[in-house]
């Protein structure tokens, strides 16, 4: 007899004001290019969330409290992107001089001192930056409160993204780091142990640094090599945490064209099974989909069905899991390939 099972929506949280924040170009290996994280990008996985609103419920989010963001983040950066809303609104700003000797020690009110929180030529600042960012991370600790509430999933279609934001270091087109934000939300006073899952195309080297020296978060990335892949600087295998939390970092390097198949065996192989074996109350997935086999800046081979497999697979571990959108550049295709990963995800935690 058919049994029909009652599908719970996802709650899904976005703001409007994130796409007030559109940067018009970067510098990517010495060529002025049309920024690629585009609002474009948030309104195409919008639309395709509506379609299927049998199955997603979406929301704003709460505005993030101050305290939350400097729980993670300097009080220079968050000076920083302050300074920067009194930017003429047509203007975005990019950081010329990178100081490595005096790195925070710079005057954050006065922008040409920016390079001191910089690492990259990517990631302009302007007038909107701050509110956008912010309600970028505000969704990411929506998310996780209501997963902390009970909720099995919830998203957060958080842009502009995270993962390469450090305490002090903006990059990648990030400038705070939401993953880390819905993870330390999920922490609270200690207790709960958290794996943030990153299976964005880069490594998350933001999310690696803030949780360096923690035990109580596992972070696991698996990425391009960074060799020849932003962020270039970090994301070996070698490096694996510092002090208490030694051990509780692991970076997972796949070769350029990965399809499915090899993509799907090294997570379950190296990455799900240090997950089970470290038996987290909650996963954090940085869900970045730049991954896809036609995405402009990533170099998989991944496919639509692959995002689909990954979430049920991370789903049918069974905890409960607070997805943050990351990454995803070929827009055409990030609607489907973002229902896809989250309808992974409901299939494997037998939502639906
Ligand atoms: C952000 B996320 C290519 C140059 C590389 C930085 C890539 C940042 C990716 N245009 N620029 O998706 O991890
Ligand atoms: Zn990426």
């Amino acid at each position: 007899m058919y049994t029909p099972v009652v599908s719970t929506r996802t709650t899904v949280f976005f703001n409007e004001l994130q796409l007030d924040f559109k940067p018009r170009y970067e510098w990517a290996f010495g060529e002025k290019i049309t920024h690629p994280e585009t609002t474009a990008r948030a309104e195409a996985i919008l639309a395709a969330l509506e379609r299927e609103h049998q199955l997603f419920d979406i929301r704003e989010p709460l505005e993030i409290p101050y305290e939350a963001l400097r729980e993670l983040h300097s009080y220079q950066l968050l000076t920083l992107y302050s300074a920067a809303e009194q930017l003429d609104p047509d203007r975005d700003w990019h950081p010329t001089v990178f100081p490595k000797l005096s790195r925070g020690q710079g005057d954050p009110t006065n922008l040409h001192h920016a390079g001191a929180w910089c690492f990259d030529s990517g990631t302009p600042l302007n007038a909107s930056t701050m509110k956008a960012a912010g309600w970028s991370a505000g969704c990411a600790r929506e998310a996780a409160r209501e997963v902390a509430g009970g909720s099995m999933l919830a998203y957060a279609l958080s842009r502009p993204p995270g993962h390469h934001a450090e305490e002090d270091l903006f990059g990648g087109y990030c400038y705070f780091n939401n993953s880390a934000v819905a993870a330390r939300e999920l922490q609270g006073e200690g207790g709960p142990r958290v794996v943030v899952l990153d299976i964005d195309f880069h490594h998350g080297n933001g999310t690696q640094s803030i949780f360096w020296r923690d035990p109580e978060i596992l972070t696991i990335s698996l990425h391009g090599d960074p060799r020849s892949y932003f962020p270039f600087f970090a994301g070996y295998p070698r490096e694996t945490g510092a002090e208490a939390g030694s051990g509780y970092n692991l970076n997972l390097v796949l070769e350029t064209g990965v399809d499915g198949q090899g993509y799907i065996e090294t997570l379950e192989r190296h990455a799900l099974s240090a997950l089970e074996h470290f038996d987290p109350d909650y996963i954090v997935l940085a869900m970045g989909l730049d991954g896809y086999e036609k995405d402009p800046i990533g170099n998989f081979a991944l496919a639509t069905e692959d995002f689909f497999s990954i979430g049920e697979r991370i789903g049918a571990l069974g905890r409960p899991v607070v997805a943050i959108q990351e990454g995803g550049y070929y827009t055409p295709h990030l609607g489907r390939n973002a229902v896809a990963a989250l309808r992974g995800l409901r299939s494997g935690l037998g939502l639906e």
